[in-house]
This record gives structure tokens, C-alpha cells and sequence, in this order.
């Protein structure tokens, strides 16, 4: 049979057996391309259109200028890429070997990365598999003399809602923190989409389950999740270490303890992560120069250093002097040091950080200062870390042995 694309069938040409087919085997060749599981929803949005404009309209985005940009077209896939009758969700694991959770919130010398964060960046790779999942979907369909369909990849960065996409092709329910989670997989996982113009057979949601559960609100730093499935971008250490560009607000430096690079609070004290399985991307797994890092190391990183040591992680795109920053607010959080504070007043001295780093170096150096001398002050900080903080490592240590 010839492939010349003028003697090939239209897509309506398709029977719905053969698209119950080609379904089937999209989860196949998904699971192939290194997919934990594959789900495909409609289009509709509607009811969390009025949802996400309440959300905007709170200011819950902060400074996430892109979060408002784009409208309602985040609730509208077929309007982002017209022609779009299906959305292919897919999800992939992230949970590296030795997390080494409980180990690393409970030194305030270490610097918390959220483990996401601690191999290659996910972006690229998961488009690259879905551009894949597409391809082997034309591949088919030209097979049986039908015309090439029309797919497009989307990975986080792009204006969709993709955890409710993802919530309606069955790949878990929301939890109270936000994010999407299923029984026996827990919560690490990434999200990303195929949106194709086929009348695909869709998947049936999961019931929600965490019944009356409220571990991930009780434990949150900065009290993040205002309401069940709610949560204050503005507030979250997510945000405050990775989205925001500015000055971190006063009211958080201390509820931040040593995480430099994101949060992982409210999946840490989630029951379901205790069945969560590891990556099987080895692309996932921690740096070395990344696990259980200590602070003072990664302050001294000069940005050259910087740039090169975190070459293909996400956690380049903050630049140095976010880095600083962020680590700046950790040392001030840490035990009095006689050795922080040197390294504090030698950064200070560098002509690597902007006025914006010098006023959280000096920040720093006040809370290390407040510590000294108060000894009775130091251990409390040292063996407190902070209250919320010591339950989350409690229940890591309790529930999540293997990666505690
Ligand atoms: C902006 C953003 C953030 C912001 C805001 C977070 C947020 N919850 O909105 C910040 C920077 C804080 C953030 C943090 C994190 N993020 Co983020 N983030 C996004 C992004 C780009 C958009 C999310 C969005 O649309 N928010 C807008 C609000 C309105 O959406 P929403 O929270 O889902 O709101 C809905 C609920 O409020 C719901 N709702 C309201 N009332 C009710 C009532 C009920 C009963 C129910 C069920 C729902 C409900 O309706 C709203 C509209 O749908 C997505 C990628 C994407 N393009 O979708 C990733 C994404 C959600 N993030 C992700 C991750 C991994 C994280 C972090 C874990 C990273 C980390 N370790 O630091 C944290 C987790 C923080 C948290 N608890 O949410 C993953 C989640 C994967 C998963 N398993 O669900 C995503 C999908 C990225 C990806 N492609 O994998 N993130
Ligand atoms: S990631 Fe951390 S700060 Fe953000 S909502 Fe979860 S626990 Fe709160
Ligand atoms: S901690 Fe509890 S409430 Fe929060 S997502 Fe997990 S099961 Fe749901």
C-alpha cells in the first residue's frame, strides 16, 4: 500500500473497535517508552474553570505572571492546540534510591533538595518520549492507510491544567495538598501530555481517597494549603526558592529550615507514598555532589562552579544569585557557627552577589549572631529544627522507612 499522504483514509475513516484498539496499545508502547501509566481524557474543563479563577483572583500565584497570562486557555486544551479531542495523560516516577529524607531535615548543616530536583531535568526527557508515543501512533495509523493524526507534547511549562487532566484520564485522584496521587504509586511522580485530534476511548476517573487524612495541611512550613486541594502558591517553598526572583518575605525565612531547592513536606507525611515506587530512570537519581550536601560546600560554589555542577538540572535555571540566596536564608537557620559566620562575611565580600543576596547574607549573619552566646537558644534551634519539622521526620522515619 502506498503511504503518499493523498491516497491515505481520513481519520473518520477509523472504527471505534480499531480506536479501542489502538487505545490499548497506546498504554503498551506508553509503558515501553518508561511510562508508569498512561490515561486519556476529553477536553472538558468547564468545571475547573471557575476554580482556577478564583485561585488567580486570590493572588495565589504571587509573582507567577505566566499562571494568569494565558487566560482560560489553561482549562482548554483544544484551544491551546485546536483540533484536539483526546489528551493522553502520562506519568512518570521520580523517587530516587536512598532518599535519604528523615536523614537530611534533621541536620540543619545539610542543604534539603527536593528530590525531584536532584538528577537531569524532566522536561525534555518526558516531551522526547511523548513526541515518541506520537510517533508510534502515526506509524500505526499510516499502517492501516490512514492519515497521519495531529499530536503536539506538553510538559509542565505549557498553559494547561495538567494535574486535572491527569485526575480525569484515571491516573489518581487530588489530593489535599494538590497534587495527583493513587494507591500503590503515591504521589512521585511527573505529569505530561500528548494532546491528539482522535476520538480515542476515554478512562474513568479513581475515587478520591484520603478520606478524612489531613497530614499534608497540619504539616506544611508555611501553612501553604489554605484549604483541602487549595494551596497559596505565594506561600509555598516551592515557590519562595524557586519561582519567586526577588527578596524571600520575612515571615518565611524561618519556616524554611534548610530546604534551598523546593519542598517535599506534605508528600513526605502522606500514608499513600509508604507503597511508592523507586525511578526506574536512572537519569532521576541524585547527584552525587547533590546528596546530603553540605550547606557551607554549595555557598562557596563560585558561579562558574555553580553553572557547571547543575549542567542539564533543573535547578540551574535559578541562576547563582537565587542560589546564594536561598542558601543564605539556610545558614541563617543553622546552629550558631563559628565557620558560617565566615563564610557569610566572605561572601559578602565577593563580587558575586547583588544588593538583593547582601540583604539576606545580612539577615543571616543577624540570626547566627541572635544564636551566639545564647546557648540555651542554639540547642533549642539545633534540636527543634522546628516543631513541624521534627513530626514530618518522625513520620518519615515511621512511614517511609526505605527512604527515610
Ligand atoms: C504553578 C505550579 C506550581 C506552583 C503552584 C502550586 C499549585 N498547587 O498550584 C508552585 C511553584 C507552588 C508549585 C509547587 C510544586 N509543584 Co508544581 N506545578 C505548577 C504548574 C506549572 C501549574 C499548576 C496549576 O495549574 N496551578 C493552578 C491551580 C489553580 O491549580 P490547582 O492547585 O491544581 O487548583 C485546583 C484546585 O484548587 C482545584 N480545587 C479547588 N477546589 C477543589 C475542591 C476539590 C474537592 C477538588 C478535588 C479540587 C479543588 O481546582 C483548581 C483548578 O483546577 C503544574 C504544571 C501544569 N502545567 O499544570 C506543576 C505541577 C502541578 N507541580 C508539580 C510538582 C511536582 C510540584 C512540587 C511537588 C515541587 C516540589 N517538590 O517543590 C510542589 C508541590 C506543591 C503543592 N502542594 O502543590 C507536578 C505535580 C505532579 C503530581 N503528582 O501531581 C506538576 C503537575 C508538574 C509536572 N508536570 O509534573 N507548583
Ligand atoms: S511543597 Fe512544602 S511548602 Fe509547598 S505546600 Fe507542600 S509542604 Fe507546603
Ligand atoms: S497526606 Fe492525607 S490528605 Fe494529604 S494527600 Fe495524602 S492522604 Fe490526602
Amino acid at each position: 500500500m502506498s503511504d503518499s499522504p493523498s491516497q491515505l483514509a481520513p481519520l473518520t475513516n477509523l472504527t471505534a473497535v480499531q480506536l479501542g484498539e489502538l487505545a490499548l496499545k497506546i498504554k503498551v508502547w506508553g509503558q515501553e517508552l518508561g511510562f508508569a501509566q498512561i490515561g486519556i481524557c476529553d477536553t472538558d474543563l468547564t468545571d475547573e474553570e471557575p476554580k482556577l479563577q478564583q485561585w488567580l483572583d486570590n493572588g495565589y500565584h504571587g509573582e507567577m505572571g505566566y499562571m494568569a497570562n494565558h487566560g482560560m486557555m489553561r482549562a482548554r486544551p483544544h484551544e491551546l492546540h485546536p483540533g484536539t479531542q483526546r489528551v493522553i495523560s502520562a506519568r512518570m516516577n521520580y523517587l530516587p534510591p536512598e532518599a535519604g529524607f528523615a536523614f537530611n531535615l534533621n541536620d540543619p548543616n545539610l542543604a534539603y533538595i527536593s528530590r525531584y530536583a536532584g538528577g537531569r531535568d524532566y522536561h525534555k526527557m518526558i516531551r522526547n518520549r511523548l513526541k515518541k508515543l506520537g510517533d508510534k501512533i502515526e506509524a500505526e495509523l499510516t499502517g492501516l492507510g490512514i492519515t497521519k493524526p495531529n499530536s503536539r507534547p506538553f510538559v509542565d511549562s505549557a498553559p494547561i491544567l495538567e494535574r486535572p487532566l491527569a485526575d480525569k484520564a484515571g491516573l489518581g485522584w487530588t489530593g489535599k495538598h494538590s497534587l495527583l496521587l493513587s494507591e500503590d504509586v503515591g504521589s512521585w511522580f511527573f505529569l505530561g501530555e500528548l494532546l491528539i485530534d482522535l476520538p480515542l476511548p476515554v478512562d474513568i476517573p479513581v475515587a478520591e481517597g484520603c478520606k478524612t487524612c489531613v497530614a499534608c495541611i497540619k504539616s506544611c512550613p508555611t501553612n501553604a494549603i489554605v484549604e483541602p486541594y487549595i494551596v497559596d502558591g505565594s506561600r509555598c517553598i516551592s515557590y519562595l526558592t524557586i519561582e519567586l526572583q526577588g527578596a524571600i518575605p520575612l515571615e518565611f525565612r524561618q519556616a524554611i529550615g534548610n530546604r534551598i531547592y523546593g519542598c517535599d513536606d506534605c508528600q513526605l507525611v502522606c500514608p499513600v507514598n509508604s507503597k511508592a515506587p523507586l525511578t526506574e530512570e536512572s537519569d532521576f537519581h541524585t547527584r552525587s555532589q547533590l546528596k546530603q550536601p553540605q550547606l557551607l560546600e554549595l555557598f562557596a560554589w563560585s558561579e562558574a562552579e555553580f553553572l557547571k555542577l547543575t549542567e542539564g538540572s533543573p535547578i540551574r535555571r535559578i541562576g547563582h544569585a537565587r542560589w546564594l540566596r536561598n542558601i543564605a536564608v539556610a545558614l541563617g537557620n543553622a546552629p550558631y557557627n563559628q565557620a558560617i559566620v565566615q563564610a557569610l562575611v566572605a561572601r559578602k565580600q565577593s563580587d558575586e552577589v547583588d544588593d538583593m543576596v547582601l540583604e539576606h547574607i545580612d539577615w543571616a549573619l543577624a540570626e547566627q549572631t541572635a544564636k551566639q552566646g545564647n546557648i540555651a537558644q542554639n540547642e533549642q534551634t539545633a534540636a527543634l529544627v522546628n516543631r513541624k519539622t521534627q513530626r514530618v521526620i518522625r513520620s518519615v522515619e515511621k512511614g517511609l522507612p526505605r527512604d527515610a
